[in-house]
């Protein structure tokens, strides 16, 4: 399949023009080969427009075989690089065309892949072209039916959108299957699946008493671990019903798992295709973050039924419209069927270690872009999570019942259309009466506001007035900046008693005022109380007011912000200078820790969160330019502060008994994540691998046994971890999806030499280089996570990622994308390492035939 492009140029919003023709019907039959597939596509067409006289469609990599219109052979249209260019005099006419192409050397899993035995399709964002001549656009809706016609013994599932209507055999070895979906759909949404598989079977009655058939097809002998997933999907039906009335409309909702796939999952009509690491758990093999995975992702694609396919998106710059609302949509989920405060920091650690880094950087847009070279590029942080935060905050303002008001409307209104995040807005504002016009800024304007705070109070007038100041720093898309409505939650609690009061405070201005009256002397505010804007916050604090925060705030997220803030000072103190501020910073640390572990909290999730440090690429984001072996060594000694003043505690909590029976549920989760800190603490402080052995040879479960072997992965340990990681390769060499984590764990390894490593990691059996999900786990892990290596001074580790990068161009452009960010923010090195990253980069820009998705991110970086 060809990606390569000789000169790639932008597309813009503002260039939107409707496509000025209806397809009443797609008609589809698929005659299914591994190396030659052939597609028969019977189009119903009319002309909406009648000044035009040319039909666009579609295509890319195709090659044509006939091409009909009206049962005639017909000949006048031009092939280009993009597709053709129809003359068409008619105000409606049937269209035949027949295409073939070759699956297996899909390598790139966009269209029609075949993988592992396997047909299976994945069309969003334009991945339609690759499987037929078709206006490949969100905003063209039809009725389609399919026919899938394979060999019976290799395939005996064939799978499409809808309904099924029919079935049958055909001579040498083969049959037939045919599919309908009476719901309008752009091409985006189509999927065909054709291979063997495990079944397991389900219904669920929805609240106006339909039955819906439950599928979920996995590899064969893993039938065992599908039922999460069945759960997972059921509970989301009833959440939707139950929050917004939203039922499910099919007969059918079928959920097939692969192990060759780009991306979570993909929401088809009634057909979702997933990554089977997000669908397939039992506790021995997955993790309890696999659990949350697989129910958080079951819901998210189920959601996008209504967000997403009863309503899409007119053109790609919209996609936030169903992605962030989406994203939002499975958050108040998860946090309904969970702890609302682990996921909310869950959520909020993203936008600040990876949204921030994204809007402070190359790739710099707004949540609806204005911009784009390869869509593909734009499935990121920004569109999707500060997309979340986006409707999130219109919620804030609204409330959950003019919320709720707004999605009405906006269904009313929309159902059955392809529309913009304008009209969603004005859905929510015309429902609600709340006026959004200021609001509507944050879907065009990049980049992470800041807001400035100072307090002032006074005792005579028991008045406290705090001063909010906005700015937001000019990005790299876009230099001016316009003054945002920004929701200001804010909580007054007092010190001593258990008391407190709360509000929303509007800032609009650049610059404003909170008052508040009748303020008592010992009580003190905390703003954006749950992280209400997704903004940074500048204001000075001492750790000692921090600590009451920590303690006595009601918000657990303000309590969980507070530990966050005092420990990036310690560590920016240690960073900053080096020597000389050690004893202090241990003495803060061990105040913290005495008051934590003495307040005796309740919900060990926040308590550990108490107790976690910030991550790295968050800490980076809080100075222009970095010194990153410094920043990162600092953080190391204040984690070896914390386990060493956590030393009483961690032996406590390690020794306590827990129930050997192992749930998925809230508590439990929580216990087991203090546990497996609180032993990382312990190894670190004690260089004793004891109980972490001891934790992995009796572990009944897989977040157990990881939790032991990355305790055991520190300098003075690493015999320990080694000889333990070989007996769990040997456990489980046959379960790619297990050994997917022993792949990261080695490849997040901070050892001299890693290089070496990472080849016998590349050369294992189970690695395959087309297979993506094993390519993030080595590739991807050393990347982004292993920063002492990746950033090793004599720059081999950039050299080894931009090797892996520029061989997988050819391969599969969107995994070579991704693995790339890490890469792309070389400006913010100091020394030799922003050299280093720079030359790299450019060998990458250099690379024959680069990919679009390779040169829109590669270039930008370069041009900064
Ligand atoms: N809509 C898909 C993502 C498609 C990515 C295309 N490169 C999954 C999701 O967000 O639900
Ligand atoms: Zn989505």
């Amino acid at each position: 399949m060809d990606n390569s492009v000789v000169s790639p140029t932008a597309r813009r919003l503002s260039d939107y023009k409707p496509y000025g023709f209806e397809i009443r019907s797609v008609d589809l039959t698929f005659e299914l080969e591994p190396a030659n597939t052939r597609v028969t596509s019977k189009l119903k067409v009319k002309k909406q427009n009648l000044r035009l006289n040319k039909l666009y469609l579609d295509g890319s990599g195709l090659e044509l075989v006939s091409f009909k219109i009206n049962g005639q052979v017909y000949e006048s249209y031009k092939k280009t690089a993009s597709g053709l260019e129809v003359v068409f005099p008619f105000e409606s006419a049937d269209v035949e065309i027949v295409t073939q192409f070759n699956p297996e050397q899909n390598k790139s899993l966009e269209g029609l892949y075949y993988a592992a035995s396997t047909f299976c399709t994945q069309c969003e964002a334009e991945g339609f072209r690759k499987i037929s001549y078709y206006p490949d656009r969100p905003d063209v809706l039809s009725v389609w039916s399919v026919k899938i016609v394979a060999d019976k013994h290799k395939y005996p599932y064939l799978l499409s959108n809808g309904n099924k209507t029919g079935e049958g055999t055909l001579p040498d070895g083969k049959h037939w299957v045919s599919w309908h979906d009476p719901f309008k759909k752009p091409c985006y949404l189509f999927a065909l699946v054709a291979g063997d598989f495990d079944l397991l079977s389900d219904e669920y009655t929805t609240q106006s008493g339909r039955k819906v058939n439950l599928e979920l097809y996995v590899d064969k002998g893993n039938a065992g671990r599908g039922s999460h997933a069945l759960e997972s999907l059921k509970k989301s039906m009833k959440w939707d019903e139950d929050t917004f009335g939203l039922e499910y409309d099919l007969d059918i909702y079928m959920i097939v798992a692969v192990d060759f796939f780009n991306m979570g999952a993909m929401e088809n009509k009634g057909l979702n295709v997933f990554n089977s690491k997000f669908v397939l758990a039992d506790e021995e093999s997955a993790t309890d973050e696999d659990y949350f995975n697989v129910e958080s992702i079951i819901a998210h694609e189920y959601f996008h039924n209504w967000t997403g396919n009863r309503v899409t998106c007119r053109d790609w710059f919209q996609l936030s419209l169903k992605e962030g609302l989406t994203v939002f949509r499975d958050q108040q989920f998860s946090s309904d069927m969970s702890s609302h405060i682990s996921n909310r920091i869950k959520q909020v650690r993203v936008m600040r270690e990876h949204q921030f880094a994204e809007d402070a950087g190359p790739m710099s847009h707004p949540i609806r872009p204005e911009e784009v070279i390869e869509m593909n590029n734009f499935y990121t942080v920004t569109v999707y999570d500060k997309g979340a935060e986006v409707i999130r905050m219109i919620h804030t303002l609204l409330g959950a019942e003019g919320f709720r008001k707004g999605m009405d409307l906006y269904f009313k209104r929309h159902d059955g259309q392809a529309v913009t995040c304008d009209d969603f807005v004005a859905a929510m504002q015309d429902a609600s009466g709340v006026d959004l016009e200021q609001f509507r800024r944050w879907y065009r304007q990049s980049g992470t506001p800041v807001v400035t705070v100072s307090k002032k109070y006074n005792k005579d007038t028991k008045k406290l007035v705090i001063k909010l100041e906005q700015r937001t720093p000019a990005t790299a898309d876009q230099k001016q900046k316009q003054d945002l409505h920004i929701p200001v939650a804010w909580e007054l609690f007092d010190k001593t008693e258990n008391k407190h009061s709360s509000g929303v405070f509007d800032l609009k201005q650049q610059a404003d005022q909170l008052i508040i009256d009748d303020v008592q002397q010992q009580q003190d505010i905390v703003l954006f109380t749950d992280f209400s804007a997704p903004v940074k916050i500048e204001q000075t604090t001492s750790t000692e007011s921090a600590i009451e925060v920590m303690l006595h705030a009601h918000d657990s997220f303000s309590r969980w912000d507070a530990a966050q803030t005092v420990y990036s000072d310690l560590i920016w103190q240690i960073n900053d200078s080096p020597d000389n501020s050690c004893a202090e910073v241990e003495s803060a640390i061990n105040a913290i820790v005495q008051k934590l572990t003495g307040a005796n909290i309740s919900d060990r999730g926040l308590l550990c969160e108490l107790l976690s440090l910030p991550g790295f690429d968050y800490l980076s984001e809080q100075r222009e330019t970095l010194d990153v072996l410094a920043l990162y060594q600092a953080r190391e000694k204040v984690k070896h502060f914390l386990a060493s003043a956590l030393t009483d505690f961690a032996a406590r909590v390690i020794n306590e008994v827990s129930s050997s029976e192992y749930r998925y549920a809230t508590e439990d989760v929580a216990i087991r994540r203090l546990k497996n800190l609180m032993l990382q603490y312990h190894v670190l402080a004690t260089e004793e691998f004891g109980h972490a052995e001891q934790q992995f040879t009796n572990a009944t479960n897989m977040t157990d046994s990881l939790g032991a072997l990355s305790a055991m992965r520190t300098e003075a340990t690493l015999p320990q971890f080694e000889r333990h990681m070989v007996a769990f390769e040997e456990r489980w060499r046959q379960d790619v999806l297990v050994l997917d984590k022993w792949f990261a764990l080695h490849a997040g390894t901070d050892r001299d030499d890693i290089l070496a490593t990472m080849d016998l990691l590349t050369s294992h059996q189970r690695f395959n280089f087309d297979n993506p999900n094993r390519v993030r786990s080595v590739v991807g892990t050393f990347a982004f996570y292993n920063i002492p290596q990746f950033h090793k001074a004599d720059g081999s580790g950039y050299q080894y990622v931009a090797d892996n990068i520029i061989r997988l161009n050819s391969v599969n452009p969107q995994v070579a994308a991704r693995i790339v960010t890490p890469m792309l923010r070389w400006k913010k090195l100091m020394g030799e390492r922003r050299d280093k990253m720079q030359n790299q980069l450019l060998r990458i820009a250099d690379t024959p035939d680069l990919s679009k998705d390779l040169f829109e991110k590669v270039s930008k970086s370069l041009a900064e």
